[in-house]
Order: structure tokens, then sequence, then C-alpha cells
């Protein structure tokens, strides 16, 4: 009877099957604004749960190029893959899927990526920013006010 409780409450404490092969949980963020000189994340907190496979789609319908930028971030999820998409036909088209680790994305205006991801530990994360120089007064996004949280439970 012992035995059969200890393999029983090991084989509840493991996750079933491939873990990136769920249907994914679809997260938006803006990078910034069509018709705006602002730059931001919105939302500029997102909130994730560890053993989930999420679609961050990052969206940028502004005049400039952003950043989605998080070292934290990128060491705590496991990624499946980026995808980058191109308007297209009004609507968009996939032009490349990129594997392996990732660091950080950029996106080019009017343009879209795709970061499809596992959160694998949990915790508050304060360093989601976008470094790109605004070309007219010299400062960083972030200095302007391109920063994200992020909490993965
Ligand atoms: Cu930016």
């Amino acid at each position: 009877m012992f035995t059969l409780l200890i393999a029983f409450s090991v084989a509840s404490a493991q996750a079933e099957g491939d873990l990136t092969r769920q249907e994914p949980i679809e997260v938006i963020v803006e990078l910034g604004a069509s018709g705006s000189d602002l730059h931001f994340f919105s939302p500029n907190h997102l909130e994730f749960e560890t053993g989930k496979l999420y679609r961050l789609v990052l969206v940028n319908d502004s005049a400039t190029k952003h950043y989605f930028t998080s070292y934290t971030f990128a060491r705590m999820v496991f990624t499946r893959k980026v995808q980058t998409l191109e308007p297209y036909d009004g609507g968009f088209r996939r032009t490349a899927e990129i594997k392996g680790d990732v660091r950080e994305i950029e996106v080019f205006p009017g343009h879209r990526a795709e970061w499809w991801f596992v959160p694998i530990q949990t915790g508050e994360i304060t360093d989601l920013h976008c470094y790109v120089s605004d070309e007219e007064n010299g400062m960083t996004h972030e200095d302007m006010g391109m920063v994200g949280t992020i909490t993965i439970r």
C-alpha cells in the first residue's frame, strides 16, 4: 500500500505529454500605436502561468521599430518558436519561423512577431523595455516610458 501511494504521488506531480503541443493561449501586446508619437507597451503588465503554451503576438502598428526585451523573462520560458509576419492581402502572412532560445525580439513598423513559449519558472519580472533611440531627442523609448512588468505564476 505504501509503495502504491508513492508511485501515485510521483505520477501526479509530472506533467503529461509534450507541453509545447497544447492549444496556445493568445496574448496580444501593442508596441506603440499608429498615429502616436508616444512609445509604450499596451498592456504594460503581462501575466502567465507555468506549464501553459502561449502565443505572444507583438503588434507594431507605429511608425518606428520597437524591441520586446526582458532578459529575465527570456530565461524563465521555454521557446517553441518565433514567427515573423508581414502585411499581406489585408491580413498577415508568415515570413519566417525561428526555433531555439530567444533573448529579445525587434519588430519593424507595420509588422508583427509571435513568440510561442511555455513559462517554466515563476517570478516577478521588471526589466521589460525597449531601448530604441528616438531620432528627435536622442532618448531611448525606455526613458520615454516604454517599460513593462511580467508576472509568471
Ligand atoms: Cu520602442
